[in-house]
């Protein structure tokens, strides 16, 4: 299938996309303060990716979140939605001020990602494993329809624990779904504690060889690296789906939250949050100073 070339919308046209990874993890810790705790290492750790994501690789219309020609990014870890909506915000799909309503009643914006909640937000994630099977039906559909748009499902080195992800892999290969992009989130963290300790998932570039996927693994926090790989698997001409696996570092920008061990949950005190912004802006202050992107 031909896929036309990317050309992302969304406001801004000149923004860095390191100035987008910045402004979707201080949209993340805006709305973790709204709680006081989270998911906000993987948002932190995975913002890189998803501003190379939504300001480089996908087609969207921020005012038109149905519209039948976009690229559809799926998240199949729902605990990840306080990342996506961050991401979202940032794109204008969804308005800035509901970011104080994160995880309160009535909000569009719940802890876990729902379809029916949040306009952009594909699929009802969080019963892990569920994603990548979606993402073929996804997938086979839009062929069928004749539709060139792209299918992207952000998974979790956790959820290779399923085996119904690797069940969707094999049908992905199977039906040669080259409108697939699998992004692997490997943060080597779970709920339970480091994902080695629970399930001995590498080496997971191989496993998708064999499983019929192109596989590419990059630095998940290195945007050159990320658009490299994003671009390869848009414009690789083989009948097959794609995995980017992305190695990422949990609450990434924010070295006293990095050093967390236990930082699935992350419980952050009520003087950290500004703390934390302060850093960021700190760090992005230098980057401008030294004149990098
Ligand atoms: C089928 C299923 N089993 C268990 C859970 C509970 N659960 C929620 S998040 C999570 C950890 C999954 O690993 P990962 O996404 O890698 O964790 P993180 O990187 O966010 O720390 C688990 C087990 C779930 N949501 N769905
Ligand atoms: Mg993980």
């Amino acid at each position: 299938m031909n896929h036309p070339s990317s050309a992302s919308p969304a406001r801004g046209a000149n923004v860095s996309l390191q100035e987008r990874a910045y402004r979707i993890r201080r949209n993340a810790l805006r709305m973790g303060e709204v709680q006081g705790q989270g998911y906000i290492a993987q948002a932190l750790g995975v913002a890189d990716v998803l501003a190379v994501s939504y300001f480089h690789a996908l087609k969207y219309r921020p005012n038109e979140p149905e519209w039948e020609g976009r690229d559809r990014f799926l998240l199949s870890i729902g605990h990840y939605a306080i990342a996506l909506y961050s991401a979202m915000i940032e794109a204008g799909i969804l308005p800035e001020n509901e970011l104080e309503t994160y995880g309160g009643d009535d909000s569009r914006l719940p802890m876990s990602g729902m379809a029916a909640y949040t306009p952009g937000m594909e699929i009802t994630g969080g019963s892990l494993g569920q994603g990548l099977g979606v993402a073929v039906g996804f997938c086979l559909g839009l062929k069928r329809k004749s539709n060139p748009a792209f299918v992207y499902n952000l998974l979790s080195d956790g959820e290779l624990d399923e085996g119904s992800t690797w069940e969707a892999a094999m049908s992905a290969s199977s039906h040669k779904l080259d409108n697939l992009i699998g992004i692997v989130d490997v943060n080597l963290m779970q709920a339970d504690g480091p994902s080695t300790s629970i399930s001995n998932f590498e080496p997971l570039g191989p496993k998708f060889e064999a499983f019929g996927w192109h596989v590419s693994r990059v630095d998940g926090n290195d945007i050159p690296a990320l658009i490299a790989a994003f671009d390869a698997a848009r414009a690789l001409q083989a009948p097959k789906p794609r995995i980017i696996i992305c190695d990422t570092k949990m609450a990434k920008g924010v070295p006293f939250l990095e050093a967390r061990e236990r930082n699935h949950f992350l419980r952050v005190e009520a003087d950290e949050w500004a703390k934390a912004l302060d850093v960021l802006d700190k760090a992005r202050a230098t980057a401008i100073i030294r004149g990098e992107p």
